[in-house]
């Protein structure tokens, strides 16, 4: 059912106490890194705005990001599904089959025209229209019939942002991301194989508070979520200034809690909020679990050249993957330059480790 009713309303009718909904605005206020006072504004704000209407399409991926918004706690995804958002279209979610399901999605589009959100999960596969197709329908058709009317789009998932594993070498699909198609709507890009839910509830929240989207990073990414790197923010990285590195996952280092760097770690280069907002209501995250980081939140990370190499990079990405970590050097402190380039360069194209040591020299 499509309801135009305002958020103030629709908690009233629900049950929510004025207490709970202030407690919702102070963990949105803090998660999207605002001063604690502008929680009565956010509330004030909140109250009177319609509920914005999102519809959620899936094309080809796991499904991975979808069981992640369903693990998130801050909000929950039934207080932000039920309270906050009118999620009106969901194909995996949906009660609805066939026909009804069809017209939800009709409905919604039309009931919304130009306000709803569009969020979408998955590539889309241009070397045949046939290669993913729901309810007849190629993934390329819908997505530029919905996105006609959406008022911004949130591609979820390092598949919808930069094209994921299905775009993996030779990517037999064609399989291209949402803005190597749509070009005409701000699109907002939530990276990570899956992203973390908070991180999607986070956005999905900024945009209902403030009507806009949050600011960006050059890959679209949300600054607020994105501009450090794990690197940044690691709680090993005590080990990694001291040069104090695990050589493998059951030696003495690993035991300690040193530096995963050498077992593949690509923290340094890896754009994301795990090492800060964690996972599984703020529990651990791979690299407190004791596995590096793989770098599921930057482009092209599928193809890497292998996760237990350290820092491997693919030979058609040197310079971006280079950029990646002298960035990351640079800001971590601990990378001097690029004096010993022809040796990296060398190793790229060999598509071999390059040590800490490298870098620092
Ligand atoms: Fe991709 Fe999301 Fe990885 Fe999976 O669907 S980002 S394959 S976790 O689920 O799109
Ligand atoms: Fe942490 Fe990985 Fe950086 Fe080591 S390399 S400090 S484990 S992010
Ligand atoms: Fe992905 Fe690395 Fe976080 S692999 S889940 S960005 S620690």
């Amino acid at each position: 059912m499509i309801t135009q009713e305002t958020l103030g309303k629709t908690l009233i009718s629900h049950g929510v106490s004025r207490r709970g909904f202030i407690k919702f605005c102070s963990t949105l206020t803090s998660m999207l890194a605002l001063h604690p006072s502008m929680a009565i504004q956010v509330a004030k704000s909140l109250e009177k705005i319609q509920r914005p209407s999102v519809i959620w399409l899936h094309f080809q991926e796991c499904t991975g990001c979808s069981e992640s918004l369903t693990r998130s706690h801050a909000p929950t995804i039934e207080s932000l599904i039920f309270d906050y958002i009118s999620l009106d279209y969901h194909e995996t979610l949906l009660a609805a089959a066939g026909d009804a399901a069809e017209k939800a999605l009709h409905d919604a589009m039309h009931a919304h025209k130009g306000k709803y959100l569009l969020v979408v999960e998955g590539s889309i596969p241009l070397a045949n229209p046939g290669f993913s197709t729901v309810g007849g329908k190629s993934n390329l058709d819908v997505l530029q019939h919905v996105a006609k009317d959406a008022a911004a789009i949130i591609a979820v998932g390092s598949c919808a942002s930069f094209g994921g594993l299905p775009n993996a070498d030779p990517n037999p699909t064609g399989a291209v991301s949402v803005s190597d198609i749509i070009k005409d709507k701000p699109i907002i890009n939530i990276s990570g194989c899956p992203p973390i839910p908070v991180v999607i509830t986070g956005v999905l929240a900024h945009y209902l508070t403030f009507n806009v989207l949050p600011e960006l990073d050059e890959l679209g990414r949300p600054k607020t979520f994105y501009a450090d790197t794990i690197h940044d923010r690691c709680y090993r990285r005590p080990f990694y200034d001291k040069g104090l590195f695990a050589e493998s996952f059951d030696d003495e280092g690993a035991k300690k809690g040193w530096c995963l760097y050498r077992l593949g770690c690509k923290g340094p280069t890896t754009h994301n909020a795990c090492a800060t907002v964690k996972w599984n209501d703020q529990t651990s995250w791979p690299v407190e679990a004791g596995h590096g980081c793989l770098g599921c939140s930057e482009p092209r990370f599928w193809d890497g050249g292998g996760f237990y190499k350290a820092l491997s990079i693919p030979g058609s990405d040197v310079k971006k993957m280079a950029g990646y970590a002298v960035a990351a050097g640079l800001a971590a402190g601990a990378v001097g330059g690029m004096a010993n380039r022809s040796k990296k360069v060398d190793a790229v194209k060999k598509h071999e480790t390059i040590s800490v040591e490298d870098w620092e020299e």
